[in-house]
């Protein structure tokens, strides 16, 4: 019997966004550098991946990238030997002539799917539940993230607590890191917002409210999906990274998409962060400050459950005030109505939210992703 798996491979269909690459490149560096495992990552999207990871060569089938042996997952995977803890990300199918291998390894791969992240209470229910292969002598089990001590808990580096509370408390290395992006001092009263969404029914009225507020208001906007609609709102046709805007009480900086440990700095520099999606909504969680949420956006409208499940849990325990407040910004900045008012009434329970969201940190912290997919494998193989 194996204690812990020596090799992992894990792999990712990238679907749109950075959500699934940014998971899985995560994971992958992690179970690699902190956990030596022998990681292979088979990804079909190399393009997106480069966004993440600047020193990833886009031509090359296979390369070693920070620890991790990363190879362009085409139409045809030629058979490998498959690796004690296999990953299929988000659903992914694993290629056909792969399980077949997993099936006839002795000892057996331990298979299991690691699936998106939602803080709803069937959740607890189905993590780690096996689904046996219709043809083969082979189960798949669904490994669920999640917020609550009985799912598989989230990624976390080791050591990213120590490194943010030692970034947010040397105001040196702040003013150095708003130098790098050519971002002034801040001035009396500032507030810095990092601005991070896709399309949003509520960007002109909230932009409105900033520039029209009774103090500044600094927005770090990283280049995607949401630029166009805050060029729009000053006038400029197409925006890029660099650019400033300024109207009002407002400006805005444009930055370049970086690479995650880059972004983790923004996230914890800004009062409060806009964060979309699954993974950067995590690394707001880690940098305890504030946090808006824009949830990835679904025809039959789900998605508002999963925002509605995370808010519950997130503001369990708080004062109704506060609650609320959070409530009526996660939802007015989700198809909702009155952002503007959600907004001053956020922004009235900044630094209580801020201590709360320090707490939060703390209490989610407990439970690693990266040690339970081990200790799975410990019980499983
Ligand atoms: O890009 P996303 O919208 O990805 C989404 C979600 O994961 C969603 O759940 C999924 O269903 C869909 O894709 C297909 O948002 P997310 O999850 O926050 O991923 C963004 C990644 O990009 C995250 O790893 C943080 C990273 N990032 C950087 O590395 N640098 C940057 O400058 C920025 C802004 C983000």
């Amino acid at each position: 019997m194996m204690v812990r798996p020596n090799s992992c491979d894990i792999f990712c269909a990238v679907v749109d966004n950075y959500g699934d690459i940014g998971v899985c490149w995560r994971l992958a560096r992690q179970l690699a550098n902190e956990q030596g495992l022998q990681v292979r990552m088979w990804v079909d999207d190399l393009r997106s991946f480069g966004k993440l990871c600047p020193e990833l060569d886009e031509e090359l089938a296979e390369q070693l990238c920070r620890g991790v042996e990363v190879h362009h997952w085409g139409d045809e995977l030629t058979v490998v030997e498959p690796a004690d803890l296999v990953i299929g990300a988000f659903a992914c199918e694993v290629p056909k002539s792969y399980a077949e291998a997993m099936a006839l390894r002795q000892p057996k791969s331990v298979w299991l799917n690691l699936e998106y992240l939602s803080a709803e209470d069937w959740v607890e229910g189905c993590h780690q539940l096996p689904s046996p292969h219709p043809t083969l002598p082979l189960s798949k089990y669904f490994f669920f993230p999640g917020f609550t001590e009985k799912t598989g808990g989230l990624l976390l580096e080791h050591d990213l607590l120590v490194r943010r509370d030692v970034f947010q408390s040397d105001a040196a290395a702040q003013l150095t890191y708003w130098q790098s992006l050519g971002v002034p001092s801040r001035v009396e009263g500032e507030l810095r917002v990092s601005l991070f969404g896709y399309e949003n029914e509520a960007m002109q009225a909230l932009l409105s409210e900033w520039e029209q507020g009774s103090y500044p208001v600094t927005c770090l906007l990283p280049e995607g999906r949401a630029l166009p609609q805050v060029a729009a709102h000053f006038g400029v046709t197409s925006g890029k990274a660099g650019e400033v805007w300024q109207r009002g009480n407002l400006r805005v900086h444009v930055l370049p998409f970086v690479e995650q440990e880059q972004y983790d700095l923004l996230l914890w520099a800004c009062d409060i962060n806009f964060v979309r999606g699954e993974d950067s909504c995590v690394r707001a969680q880690w940098a305890g400050r504030p946090f808006i949420w824009q949830i990835y956006p679904q025809h039959d409208g789900v998605h508002l459950e999963k925002l509605e499940a995370l808010r519950r849990l997130y503001t369990a325990g708080l004062q109704d005030e506060m609650a609320q407040a959070v409530q009526n910004m996660w939802w007015s900045w989700n198809g909702g109505q009155g952002v503007a008012t959600a907004w001053r009434d956020f922004i009235a329970q900044r630094e209580d939210l801020a201590r709360h969201g320090a707490g939060w940190a703390q209490q989610l912290s407990r439970n690693s992703l990266a040690l339970n997919l081990l200790d799975f494998f410990r019980r499983t193989e």
